[in-house]
């Protein structure tokens, strides 16, 4: 009798855990997963999705844009919610408000949001105006711009004029670490002088260019903060190209491997790595917690840096941190 009953509870949980995951009848969730762009940042994070979905046995179905742009990620997500089968997506939004409308579409159709690496609203889905998706998963871009300044300030000795070269406005990833430069900048180095940021739309050679331009008109620039794999691909190409390179000091986010071939060469005298395997994984497993009932998932996952430069590139504990994408 009282077997039974257990049994019967146990079959009852598991019926009620399938029904609110929307899981297929075996219990298989399906996830979509739609970064923001193809780069060597996001085909890291794919790793890290993937690997997870191996460990746990989920299904996912990757798209990925060929260019930056609310124009080109909406109508991929369009499709991935008109699919029917999808339960989870793990997506980048390429614009905090612009995004909101088309992915509240997806939770009006009974799919989940996870957000990677950029965040809608304001990134507080407690308080915040945007509160659907389950959790943001990404790095503290206002920080990480704070730790791009003191590198910058400290290699330039703390007095000059300094560029920004960014990607494209109203993205919180890129937007969050101009902010967090300008404000160390102006509070804690008075001697330095903070020009841009211009807008690459994600595109290298317009970042190049726009260096380029600033190069000319700023003979004493002393160095470039590069947000992003192609603002600092870009940015250090103009300083190589005009033969500053070691004099006009750039900062890179994101640890590609191009970004350590400059800082190899004294083009680039910082790289702040972000984790963009941590974000795909943790952000598959929140998908499968969800799915099993759990809720208490934090809303907010901050996943680190790590900060390399010429003398510890060659420690194995932080070159681990550089984007290693098989067959690149
Ligand atoms: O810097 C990353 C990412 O964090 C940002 O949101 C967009 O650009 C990258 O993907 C690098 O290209």
């Amino acid at each position: 009798m009282f077997l039974r009953k257990s049994l019967l509870a146990v079959a009852a949980g598991l019926a009620l855990a399938v029904a609110t995951s929307g899981a297929d009848a075996a219990g298989k969730i399906k996830i979509g997963f739609l970064p923001g762009v193809v780069d060597p940042f996001y085909q890291v994070m794919q790793l890290g999705v993937e690997a997870a979905a191996k460990d746990m046995g989920v299904d996912v179905v990757t798209q990925i844009p060929p260019t930056w742009g609310v124009e080109v990620q909406t109508p991929i997500l369009d499709a991935m919610i008109a699919r029917g089968d999808l339960n989870y997506i793990i997506t980048a939004p390429t614009d905090k408000d612009q995004l909101v409308g088309p992915l509240k579409a997806a939770v009006d159709h009974g799919i989940k949001v996870i957000t990677v690496d950029t965040f809608l609203g304001d990134g507080n889905y407690v308080t915040g105006p945007v509160k659907f998706p389950i959790s943001y998963i990404g790095s503290d871009n206002v920080e990480g711009g704070r730790i791009a300044a003191r590198g910058l300030a400290k290699a330039i000795g703390g007095e000059g004029t300094v560029y920004i070269n960014s990607t494209n406005p109203n993205v919180s990833s890129v937007e969050g670490r101009a902010q967090g430069f300008k404000e160390v900048m102006a509070k804690d180095f008075p001697k330095i002088k903070v020009l841009g940021p211009d807008f690459n739309l994600d595109d290298p050679n317009k970042a190049t260019q726009q260096t380029a331009a600033v190069l000319d008109r700023e003979p004493k620039l002393a160095g470039v903060f590069g947000t992003n794999v192609f603002s600092a691909q870009g940015a250090g190409a103009a300083v190589v190209n005009a033969g500053l390179g070691g004099h006009v000091l750039v900062v890179a986010y994101d640890a590609t491997k191009l970004a350590i071939e400059l800082l190899n060469k004294g083009v680039v005298t910082m790289v702040l790595a972000q984790k963009p395997f941590d974000m795909g994984y943790m952000a598959v497993q929140f998908a499968v917690a969800d799915a099993a009932g759990v809720t208490s998932l934090p809303r907010r996952v901050e996943t680190g840096f790590a900060i390399i430069d010429k003398d510890n590139v060659k420690d194995p504990a932080v070159a681990r941190f550089i984007y290693q994408v098989p067959g690149k």
